[in-house]
C-alpha cells in the first residue's frame, strides 16, 4: 500500500490521545478519535466545533428542564387524581389560560432554541476567509482527495485488520490520510461519484452529503496543535460503508510543506480540468 512520508511517525501517535492536554503542549501529536465508552461529544476542535458544542450544551438544559418538567407534571398528576381521591373525573374541556400558556412557552422556547441554532448554520455554511481549497469525493467504498491548487489528488482506502500495526483503530485508519497545515481554514468542496455518503468528522462538526452532480461547499476550522482527525462515512452507501473512514491529519506548516513536495511526485494530477477551476475560484 502506498504510504505518505508523514504515515510512519504519525502512526504510532494516532492512537487513544484525545484529551492529553499535556502531550498536546509538549507538541506531540494527538489524535482525536471515539473512546471505548464515550458518551459525550469529542472534544471540540476549532471555532466550528466550539459553537456547535455550546449549542449542544445549551439544548441539554433545555431539554433537561422540559423533561423534568413534564415529569413532575405526571406524577403530580397521578397522585393528585387518582381514583381513591377523584372517583368522579371533571368533564372540564376548555380552560383559556393553561391553552394560552402551552402555546405561547413553547413558541418561546422554540425561538430562543433556532435563534444560535441558526446562527451556527449560516457560520458553519460558508466563509470568505478560507486559506486553501481541498475536493473531496465520495466514492463506493473510499474517498478521493483533491488539492486543485496543487494539482494532486489521490485515494484513500481503509487500513483492512490484518494489516493494522501496534496501536492503530480497527475500521479507523486508512493509507492516505488528509494531511492539512495546522491553524488553517479550509474550504471543502465536496462530491459524489456513485450514490449519496456522507463526509462526517465529529471532532471538526463537519458533516456534509455527496451528492451526485452537486457539489456541495462547507469549511472546516483546523486548530493549531498536530492532531489527528478521525471521521467515517455517515450515510449508508452500500455493502462496504462501514469500511469508508476518514483520517485528517494536522500537520506542522514546514511537515506540510514537506508532506507536499513527496505528494507532488506521487499524487499528480497534472492541470486540474478548467471547471474545477472556475468553481472553486467563483466560490472564493
Ligand atoms: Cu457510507
Amino acid at each position: 500500500m502506498r504510504k505518505s512520508i508523514l504515515m510512519k511517525p504519525f502512526s504510532k501517535l494516532a492512537c487513544f490521545g484525545a484529551g492529553l492536554a499535556g502531550a498536546m503542549m509538549s507538541g506531540v501529536a494527538q489524535a482525536s478519535a471515539p473512546e471505548p465508552w464515550q458518551i459525550g461529544l469529542q472534544p471540540a476542535a476549532g471555532s466550528i466545533a466550539e459553537k456547535a458544542t455550546d449549542l449542544h450544551n445549551l439544548l441539554l438544559v433545555i431539554i433537561t428542564a422540559i423533561s423534568l418538567f413534564v415529569l413532575a407534571l405526571l406524577i403530580y398528576t397521578c397522585f393528585r387524581f387518582r381514583e381513591s381521591k377523584n372517583a368522579v373525573p371533571s368533564k372540564t374541556t376548555h380552560n383559556p389560560l393553561i391553552e394560552v400558556l402551552w402555546t405561547v412557552i413553547p413558541v418561546i422556547i422554540l425561538v430562543v432554541i433556532a435563534v444560535p441554532s441558526f446562527r451556527l448554520l449560516y457560520y458553519q455554511d460558508r466563509t470568505d476567509e478560507t486559506d486553501m481549497v481541498i475536493k473531496v469525493t465520495g466514492a463506493q467504498w473510499y474517498w478521493n482527495y483533491e488539492y486543485p491548487d496543487e494539482q494532486i489528488a489521490f485515494d484513500s482506502y481503509m487500513i483492512e485488520e490484518e494489516d493494522l500495526t501496534e496501536g492503530q483503530m480497527r475500521l479507523l485508519e486508512v493509507d492516505n490520510p488528509l494531511i492539512v497545515p495546522e491553524g488553517t481554514r479550509i474550504k471543502l468542496l465536496i462530491q459524489g461519484n456513485d450514490v449519496m455518503h456522507s463526509f462526517f468528522v465529529p471532532a471538526l462538526a463537519v458533516q456534509k452529503y455527496t451528492v451526485v452532480g452537486r457539489t456541495n461547499e462547507t469549511w472546516i476550522d483546523v486548530p493549531m496543535g498536530e492532531t489527528t482527525y478521525y471521521g467515517q462515512c455517515n450515510q449508508i452507501c452500500g455493502t462496504n460503508h462501514s469500511y469508508m473512514p476518514i483520517v485528517i491529519k494536522a500537520v506542522s506548516a514546514d511537515a506540510y510543506k514537506a508532506w507536499l513536495d513527496e505528494a507532488k511526485q506521487e499524487f499528480a494530477t497534472g492541470p486540474v480540468p478548467t471547471a474545477t477551476v472556475e468553481l472553486a475560484s467563483v466560490q472564493q
